[in-house]
């Protein structure tokens, strides 16, 4: 809960979310004596795990790398109890880490920041919540994440639809029970792959609505052993300093062979050697599976094979076999059991590749002209990634200019940090920032740790504003697309391209050349006096406040 104190309506910062990157500043703030206040929109900390509690729903990033580093004591308490974690564990992590470093009086719960203005010449910014609250701050930084919108599509009809209805990104924190029901959900991306099994055991019929098929490889959870955590927590801090510098943020074997370097025997072991290990290794299975489109192909002619073998009625088989996208340019499954699934009597697989879904009815909806009855539709349908969340918020920076105006083709960043015309606004994983493409927390410690070490420089050197050059950003744009259309990525019709939301710019927003390259980038950054960014010193007319 949050803090009944009265709170000021003047501090250093204010921060939107209190998911892991709300939690980090506010403790890095604390220890800095930054003044700071953090509004939440859910009714509780964690952010993305707060949010995400449908069935089935857990972390692909192995629980002892999918955690913080920033403190040895905390890392060595905590008990994970299976190797990839269920959200209800994560969540259970959040809120302790909200309880030890003592965060939650920082925090305004169900509250919206609806809009945050920059006044150029106080230098500071007015923030406005729902409830009507205003605070002023000299920095704001938005942490809410980069699939934290959660996109329904504008189906025909869906206002007629009387049964239950359900979006993964949104789910209930009552328990839903689908005993008895006949149920459909629209979506088969990373969410849908996991709740579908789920759903499958307990609804009386489950009708899943494909429009593009997806790869998923078995995650292989199983309960956390103490030998397996102990090798963790013998020298974390080394292997957390290790993790840093890797391209995906993680410690994992990367084979650093090309897959057409080796014999086919050879190369069909390799995957059936990762295969049997389960997620996070099969894509390191050789080194240009993203980069080469004859060796990706080999990698998912393997899957589309696994999945031929393991689901039995032919025809479903190959509407699950994906053929839409090259192999990891769209973010790869994992799953308990997935494929198997479609081998129930009681789940039946809608091809929509071809036909949209017609319209939404009062009882059910209409695909491929056939009438469905559902109790209850889950929406599997994704997120308004990456800019959704802070286009929700009316930001205007220098001149009253909109954010989203500033970015109508596309996201506009220098390091994924800041945008031009915005000063003093840090984005936490904003786009152009390596952010879902690797380990998030990981990401989000580098981030925190930037801006805190950033604004302690100002302090130290008597600056009151930063803002990115023009150029800098120019060039950055630009050296995110490069390294993206280097790779096969830009290929798939994927949220990192803006592709699921229609009308949405195409680009590629993450930046993908890499966590480890990325933080030395920040570092020569630094290094050079903070290259790229401009600074003012203290007004004299301000200088004795
Ligand atoms: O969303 P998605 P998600 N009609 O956008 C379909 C992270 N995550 O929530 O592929 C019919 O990937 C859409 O179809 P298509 C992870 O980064 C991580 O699953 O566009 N269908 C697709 O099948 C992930 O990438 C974890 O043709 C429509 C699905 O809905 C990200 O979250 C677990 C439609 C959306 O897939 C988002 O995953 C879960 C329409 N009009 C999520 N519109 C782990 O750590 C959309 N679809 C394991």
């Amino acid at each position: 809960m949050s803090s009944s104190a009265i709170q000021p309506s003047t501090v250093d910062v204010v921060i939107v979310g209190a998911g892991f990157s709300g939690l980090y500043l506010l403790h890095r703030f604390e220890k800095e004596g930054f003044s700071a206040r953090c509004f939440e929109r859910g009714d509780g900390v964690g952010g993305t795990w707060y949010w995400n509690r449908y069935p089935g729903a857990r972390c692909d990033v192995e629980s002892m790398q999918y955690s913080y580093g920033f403190n040895e004591d905390l890392q060595q308490e905590w008990h994970w109890p299976e190797k990839f974690s269920a959200q209800a564990d994560i969540l259970a992590y959040a809120n302790h880490v909200a309880d030890r470093f003592d965060l939650r009086k920082y925090i305004t719960l169900e509250t919206e920041v609806r809009a945050s203005h920059y006044d150029e010449a106080a230098r500071v910014w007015h923030v406005e919540t729902d409830k009507g609250e205003k605070v002023t701050c000299k920095y704001f930084i938005m942490a809410g994440g980069c699939i934290s919108t959660a996109q329904v599509p504008k189906f025909e009809g869906l206002a007629d639809y009387k049964g239950e209805k359900y979006h993964t990104g949104n789910w209930p924190h009552e328990p839903v029970s689908f005993k008895g029901k006949r149920v459909a959900v629209i979506g088969t991306g990373s969410t849908g792959i996991q709740a579908i099994p789920v759903i499958a055991e307990e609804a009386a019929h489950l009708a899943v609505f494909q429009r593009q098929a997806n790869y998923s490889i078995p995650a292989r959870n199983m309960p956390m052993t103490e030998d397996y955590a102990t090798s963790w927590k013998d020298g974390y801090a080394e292997k957390r300093a290790e993790m840093r510098y890797q391209p995906n943020g993680m410690l994992r074997e990367v084979n650093d062979v090309s897959a057409l370097d080796v014999s086919e025997e050879k190369r069909q072991r390799i995957y059936e050697q990762r295969w049997k290990e389960g997620t996070g290794a099969f894509l390191g299975a050789f080194n240009d599976i993203l980069t080469n489109k004859a060796a990706n192909d080999t990698m998912a002619e393997f899957v589309r094979n696994k999945i031929r073998s393991i689901v039995k009625d032919p025809v479903t088989a190959e509407i699950l076999c994906p053929k839409t996208h090259p192999i990891g340019t769209k973010r790869i499954c994992i799953d308990s059991g997935y494929y198997q699934t479609f081998n129930r009597e009681n789940v039946e697989l809608v091809d929509i590749s071809q036909k949209p879904i017609e319209r939404l009815t009062e009882k059910g909806l209409v695909a491929n002209g056939r009438e469905f009855e559902f109790d209850a539709i889950v929406f599997a349908t994704g997120f308004d990634a990456m800019t959704g969340t802070l286009f929700n918020v009316d930001i205007r920076g220098r001149d009253g200019l909109a954010l989203k105006k500033k970015w109508e083709a596309g996201p506009r960043t220098y390091l994924g940090l800041m945008t031009e015309s915005f000063p003093n606004m840090f984005i936490i994983t904003g786009p152009g920032s390596p952010s879902v493409k690797g380990n998030m927390i990981n990401t989000i410690e580098q981030h925190v740790d930037m801006v805190t070490d950033t604004m302690i420089h100002m302090r130290k050197q008597g600056l009151d504003l930063i803002e990115p050059a023009l150029k800098a950003e120019d060039e950055w744009v630009d050296h995110v697309q490069e390294v993206a259309y280097k790779t096969l990525f830009p290929q798939a019709n994927s949220w990192y391209m803006g592709a699921n939301i229609p009308g949405k710019p195409r680009l590629f927003m993450p930046y993908i050349a890499g966590v480890g390259s990325y933080r030395r980038t920040c570092e020569d950054v630094v290094a050079e006096n903070y290259r790229g960014f401009r600074f003012e010193a203290k007004r004299q007319d301000m200088a004795a406040e």
